[in-house]
Formats: structure tokens, C-alpha cells, sequence
């Protein structure tokens, strides 16, 4: 706590969730959550009477933006093995080798570095994070491929990778033999296999702690080339959230980390085309996470290991380390509001729109 910078929780005494909304109608958070703060606060007045004229003011989002000089949830979204990153820089963290049996070897520099991140506007966390990044980097390859993962610790815990999916023991980053000590390096090798959407984290304990402050991503392994998903725009939500206070309950929650970002910056799609929505829910604290979708309905593939769909339905729950492949076409324009369907969580950051434009609008 003490290395962070613009941070609005007090050190002085606990600091419990419901402490944070009544502090979010002071500070930077958002408009929404400043009007329950009022209404909870005004022990004086009639909720009723207290409550009328923020609403009228209580446009939801956050007061202010957030940075994306360094990451922008607009590009993560779309970005995989480092695709955001131009040529050279690009080839510093992701080498594919084409294999005689026409899979592809795979390989990624992944360092884990003690980073602060801003959760929300002058809201700042610090993070461990795996390249500086919460989310981590998406990794994607092929089933069939072979991934070698050099670590490196520049951080100042031990850490490790733990990657679902197959693997030997030795690859598995989960025991306390497997931690890579700060200023050490390990190379993790296995297979992808099988197929679906899946995930990294740190495995070193207290593993709560190791990956609520940030050492988690994505990883999504598609189907052999000879039957692959059909073409679509292709999106990766990785739910979060943060424990500003280190109480063990999250006062921050998002989809890719920022608090609200999509209501500023809604994701833009296109009617009539298939969007695919790789959802990895990595919060700690609560146990259960969800992601609901107004106006429509979408085909719901659990962990991505099948090619068909389980249910369709415009709520989907996910556990700890649960994930699943959403899919959908809009069929109207315009904005679609998406969020957890715990209002807790959607008031206090996990909320956003999308925006669906016609096919050839520019
Ligand atoms: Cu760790």
C-alpha cells in the first residue's frame, strides 16, 4: 500500500465495501455508485426525498479517464501473442516456428514485475502483474502446437505459471519446488491440448493473494486448423476485480481491469456479424461471477471444448477459473449494455456497452 500513489482509502482504520461506496460519492469512482452513497448516508433525511435528485444526476460511469498509454482495455480486447505490438518490439516477446508436421512451435517471453495499474480514474493498484499488464498477455495457439514459456521474476516474490490444460508434473508451477525465486528464470514447455479457452496464473502461495494482485490471463487454444470456429469478431473479457484495502473482499470490479471502461469507450461491432466472446472469470474473494447481455440472446460453449453449444441464454455464471465462448450476432444498432448480474458488482465497475454499428457505416 505504501507505494501507491493517488490512492483514495485512508490507512488509518479497516475499510469495509459498503465504507468504499459512501467514500466513492467523494471521490473519483462513479456517478452511479455517488448516488447509493447519498442515499445510504442520509440518516437525516427521507431515502426518498435524499435519493431524488441524484438520480436525476446519476449518469452511470466514472468521473474522469483513466491513462491507455500503457494499456488500453480497448486494445486488449483484440490482441493476442502480442499482436498489439508492432514488428520488432512484437518479436522480443513472441517467435513462431512452423514445425514438419504443420504445427507451429510457439515461444513467449513472460515476466512477472511488481507494477502499479490504474483500476479506475487516480484509482492505482499495486499490482504483480505477468509483462506489466493486468490482464497478463492473451496467448493463442492451435491444438497440436507446441508452447515454450521462458518465465522470468523481476518481481520481488517468488512466482511461477500454472497453465490449465494437459502438461507433465514438472510444468505444472503449483509446488513449492516450482517457485521461480525473484531474479530467477524457468522454461515451461508442454503441448496445446486440448482445445477451448483456458487460463495462467501464479501458483504460489498464499495463492488468493498471488492472484488477486494481478498474475492471471487468458489462453486460448483453438480447434485443430482442419475444423476450425467460423470466421468472427473475436473479443477477450477477463472478469476482475481488486482489493484495494487487503480486507479480502474486492472493492473494484471490471472486465479488463479498468472500472467502467466500456461504458466511456463502448466496444464497437457489427450488426449482422458473428462476435465471439472468450470470457475467463479470474475474481477472487467472491466466489461466483457473471456476465448477463441486454437486448439478445447467445450460444454458450463451456471451457470452448466443444464445437457445439450447451445453451443458449443471455446470462452465463462462472466460478472461480471457469470460462466459456459466447456467441452472438446483433441484429439492431446501437448501444448494448452488458455487466455482471450481481448489481454489486456492476455498480462498483463491472459494467459496459457495446455498440452496434450497420455493416458498412464508417
Ligand atoms: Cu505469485
Amino acid at each position: 500500500m505504501a507505494q501507491s500513489r493517488n490512492h483514495v482509502i485512508p490507512q488509518n482504520r479497516p475499510w469495509s465495501r459498503r465504507a468504499w461506496l459512501r467514500l466513492a460519492g467523494l471521490g473519483s469512482l462513479t456517478g452511479g455508485v455517488a448516488a447509493v452513497s447519498q442515499v445510504t448516508a442520509g440518516e437525516q433525511q427521507s431515502p426518498v426525498v435524499a435519493s431524488m435528485p441524484d438520480h436525476l444526476g446519476s449518469a452511470m460511469g466514472p468521473v474522469g479517464r483513466v491513462s491507455t498509454e500503457f494499456f488500453d482495455p480497448t486494445r486488449f480486447l483484440r490482441a493476442w501473442n502480442f499482436s498489439d505490438l508492432a514488428g520488432d518490439d512484437r518479436a522480443r516477446f513472441y517467435r513462431e516456428t512452423p514445425r514438419s508436421d504443420g504445427t507451429m512451435l510457439r515461444e513467449y517471453e513472460i515476466f512477472a514485475v511488481d507494477r502499479e495499474v490504474e483500476i479506475a480514474p487516480g484509482v492505482f493498484f499495486p499490482a504483480w502483474t505477468y509483462n506489466g499488464q493486468v490482464p497478463g498477455p492473451t496467448i493463442r495457439a492451435t491444438a497440436g502446437d507446441q508452447l515454450r514459456i521462458n518465465f522470468v521474476n523481476q518481481g520481488s516474490h517468488p512466482h511461477t505459471l500454472h497453465f490449465h490444460g494437459w502438461h507433465s508434473p514438472d510444468m505444472d508451477g503449483s509446488l513449492p519446488a516450482h517457485q521461480v525465486l525473484p531474479d530467477e528464470r524457468f522454461v515451461y514447455e508442454f503441448e496445446a491440448d486440448p482445445f477451448g479457452l483456458h487460463l495462467y496464473h501464479c501458483h504460489a502461495s498464499p495463492l488468493k493473494r498471488h492472484i488477486h494482485k494481478g498474475l492471471y490471463g487468458a489462453v486460448i487454444i483453438d480447434p485443430p486448423s482442419e475444423t476450425p470456429r467460423p470466421p468472427a469478431d473475436e473479443l477477450v473479457m477477463v472478469l476482475n476485480a481488486f482489493d484495494t484495502n487487503f480486507d479480502a473482499e474486492n472493492e473494484v470490479y471490471a472486465a479488463n481491469t479498468v472500472a467502467s471502461f466500456y461504458m466511456q469507450e463502448p466496444i464497437r461491432v457489427k450488426v449482422g456479424q458473428l462476435v465471439r466472446i472468450y470470457v475467463v472469470n479470474l475474481t477472487e474473494f467472491d466466489l461466483v461471477n457473471s456476465m448477463h447481455l441486454h437486448g439478445m440472446f447467445f450460444d454458450v460453449f463451456r471451457t470452448g471444448t466443444t464445437m457445439v453449444p450447451s445453451e443458449s441464454t443471455d446470462t452465463i455464471m462462472l466460478c472461480q477459473g471457469e470460462r466459456a465462448i459466447l456467441e452472438t450476432t446483433f441484429r439492431y444498432p446501437g448501444d448494448f449494455m452488458f455487466h455482471a448480474h450481481q448489481s454489486e458488482f456492476a455498480e462498483l465497475g463491472w459494467m459496459g456497452l457495446f455498440r452496434a454499428e450497420d455493416q458498412h457505416a464508417t
